[in-house]
């Protein structure tokens, strides 16, 4: 009777959907300080070339987030990722347009919107940053992560299995890495909402203004633009002083291929941003095409912050109506299944540059 009615369940999904049965697999590798994630299976139809503008409306195969808990004490310092079909066979990874990871237990500086750890796209290679800085990650922090799908290999792909390698530094490791936290600046998010924008012809600008709650220092920093993007800065407001800026590379037709990392940090000491001191980030676009690019854009900035305090960091309040929002924005994502619901645009969409 059960097994007729599992039948009768599958039978009704409608007939060349993507048939989500993902399991969620965590070991440690203590000798190479990596946490194994494997995630799957996952059945990818093929879907036709990603053009700019289904980039912008998200024509991908959305995941849920698939939950975790973190097993080690110590400091987050990279990952390394690997799609493989059912025979083993490593897919290009391009097919994953991008990875967000989540952490639930700690909220961003600027919104009351849980952590994205890292996030990945189709052109960001595997990232490690040095083992003098870390991301701190106490054993027990609850994660999560989401995928979105874009098989254009011209095949329909079955049994799609994820490998997340998470890179580590054990809590005894001396010298004590340099405590540094994700920092988030977007120039128009909505908490559990969107964060495009229309871009007019022309040149045009956007910015966001806020009050940084604490004090501390930029280590490094990259960030996210779509064609057309021309830079994304943080300034000063009272002084005009721009303290932070990344570049797109562009070609002749204005199609955004890359867009600048900096690591201030590391060598030196960084960029220092003041406590309840007002900043702006601000989105620069260049649009040749002579019309108006509904929610075509994004511009921000992701950087690695080094707290004077990390004690100061805002706690996570659940009671907060904005982080139930948030909340809310992950619980559904995915469950439309496959893509064009509009849920890819939430905070550090395709942030390919969170290292
Ligand atoms: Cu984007």
């Amino acid at each position: 009777m059960l097994a007729l009615m599992l039948a009768a369940a599958i039978a009704g999904a409608p007939p060349g959907s993507p048939r989500d049965d993902p399991t969620v697999r965590v070991r440690v590798d203590s000798t190479r300080h990596e946490v194994i994630v494997v995630a799957g299976w996952w059945d990818l139809p093929n879907m036709p070339p990603m053009t700019g503008a289904m980039h912008d409306h998200g024509a991908s195969h959305d995941t849920p987030v698939q939950q975790f808990t973190w097993p080690v004490d110590g400091w987050f310092r990279g990952f390394k990722l690997e799609v493989r079909d059912r025979h083993g066979r490593v897919l290009p990874r391009r097919i994953m347009h991008h990875l967000i990871a989540v952490n639930y237990d700690r909220r961003q500086l600027l919104y009351p919107a849980a952590e994205r750890l890292f996030g990945a796209g189709t052109e960001t290679a595997d990232a490690t940053i040095p083992a003098t800085i870390g991301v701190p990650l106490p054993r027990g922090t609850n994660l999560g992560f989401y995928v979105a799908w874009h098989n254009d290999t011209g095949e329909d792909l079955e049994g799609v299995e994820l490998t997340m390698r998470l890179e580590y530094s054990p809590a005894n490791l001396n010298p004590r890495p340099l405590d540094v936290m994700p920092l988030y600046m977007d120039v128009n998010l909505t908490v559990g909402g969107s964060n495009s924008f229309d871009v007019p012809p022309g040149r045009s600008e956007k910015g966001y203004e806020f009050t940084l709650p604490i004090g501390g220092r930029l280590i490094g920093y990259s960030g996210h633009l779509h064609d057309y993007g021309v830079s994304v800065r943080l300034e000063d407001v009272e002084t005009g002083k721009v303290v932070a800026r990344v570049t797109a590379t562009r070609d002749r037709q204005g199609k955004v291929s890359k867009v600048s990392r900096s690591l201030p940090g590391l060598r030196g000491a960084g960029v220092r941003l003041k406590a309840n001191h007002r900043y702006r980030v601000v989105g620069t676009y260049d649009n040749p095409t002579g019309e108006t690019l509904v929610n075509g854009a994004m511009a921000h900035i992701a950087a690695l912050f080094a707290p004077d305090n990390v004690k100061d960091w805002p706690a996570v309040d659940l009671a907060d109506p904005t982080f139930q929002t948030d909340l809310a924005s992950l619980e559904l994502r995915g469950a439309g299944g496959d893509g064009m619901d509009g849920h890819d645009h939430g905070a550090h969409d395709h942030a390919d540059h969170q290292h």
